[in-house]
């Protein structure tokens, strides 16, 4: 297995609109015609070939009553994962190379919007997090009970030991809550389910913190927020695309603050507009 180089930067890398341009026409092109379900789920992928196969057999067709469908966003793998995603019967779209995780994501939202998606959720590539969780979370948006849900680990538990990883997820939580009023505990959850039009109406601009963004965004939007505990798993196979802890968390921080005032000032305007 190769290692494809990985965009950490708080930008997008240039050219990566015209990256995902050609990736979404391609997408089009090989599944003209294709309806999809009301549940899309989104997974961003990126050198996964080891791990993604079981991710992909234990999500099932029907989640809650909704059926579904996976998109899987390849992030420019250097790996065989384009491949088995799709011989598992996801629908793929290939970024030509990496462009960090929030874009991946967002090609796929917007692919499941174009495609018609009322719900959008999202898990990772690497078996961490359990699609069992996401009956729960369906159910409160159909009932209109919550507009985005958060499979939280604090509510539920992790298996993973790292104390400093566990510490942030804790603070930056805390964080969050603080800054917004909005009471999180797990701000970081790769495992989302939400309206498609939340992904619509944040704006979102991270390539890799995206989590943080798109939540901010939304509870500043005034979007309900939910959360449904979930156990975190270690991952199954392959390696962590993360990079070092302490950079990783000033990293997060600064986009926690960054998009909190930017979304401050844009609440403002709208209400003075
Ligand atoms: N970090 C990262 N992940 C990506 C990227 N592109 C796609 N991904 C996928 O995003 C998911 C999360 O990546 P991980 O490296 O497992 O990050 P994590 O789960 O937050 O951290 P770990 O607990 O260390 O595994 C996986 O499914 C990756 O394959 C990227 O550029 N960077
Ligand atoms: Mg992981």
């Amino acid at each position: 297995m190769g290692t494809a180089r990985i965009h950490r930067a708080l930008r997008e890398a240039p050219g990566t609109s015209q990256i995902v341009e050609a990736a979404v026409t391609d997408f089009w092109k090989q599944y003209a015609g294709t309806v999809f379900p009301p549940l899309v789920i989104v997974i961003a992928a990126l050198d996964e070939e080891a791990a993604l196969p079981d991710v992909l057999e234990e999500i099932p067709p029907e989640i809650s009553g909704v059926t579904c469908r996976v998109v899987v966003v390849d992030d420019g793998s250097s790996d065989r994962t384009a491949e088995v995603a799709a011989a598992k019967g996801a629908l793929v779209c290939r970024l030509a190379r990496n462009c960090g995780h929030g874009v991946a994501l967002r090609t796929g939202y917007r692919l499941a919007r174009e495609g018609g998606a009322r719900y959008i959720a999202t898990l990772d590539a690497d078996g961490q997090w359990d699609p069992a969780d996401l009956p729960a979370m369906v159910e409160l948006l159909e009932k209109g009970q919550a507009d985005f849900v958060i499979g939280s680990r604090q509510l539920g538990r992790t298996e993973n030991t790292d104390r400093l990883r566990n510490f942030g997820v804790r603070f930056f939580s805390a964080l969050i809550s603080v800054l917004t009023g909005t009471r999180i505990t797990d701000s970081s959850s790769g495992l989302r389910a939400m309206r498609a039009e939340v992904t619509e109406r944040v704006r979102q601009t991270q390539p890799q913190y995206q989590t943080s963004e798109l939540l901010i965004g939304a509870i500043l939007q005034g979007f309900r927020i939910a959360e449904v505990p979930t156990v975190m798993r270690l991952r199954r196979a392959g390696k962590s695309k993360k990079g070092h802890n302490l950079l990783y968390g000033a990293r997060y921080a600064r986009v926690i603050i960054r998009t909190y005032i930017r979304e401050r000032c844009a609440r403002r305007r709208r209400s003075s507009g």
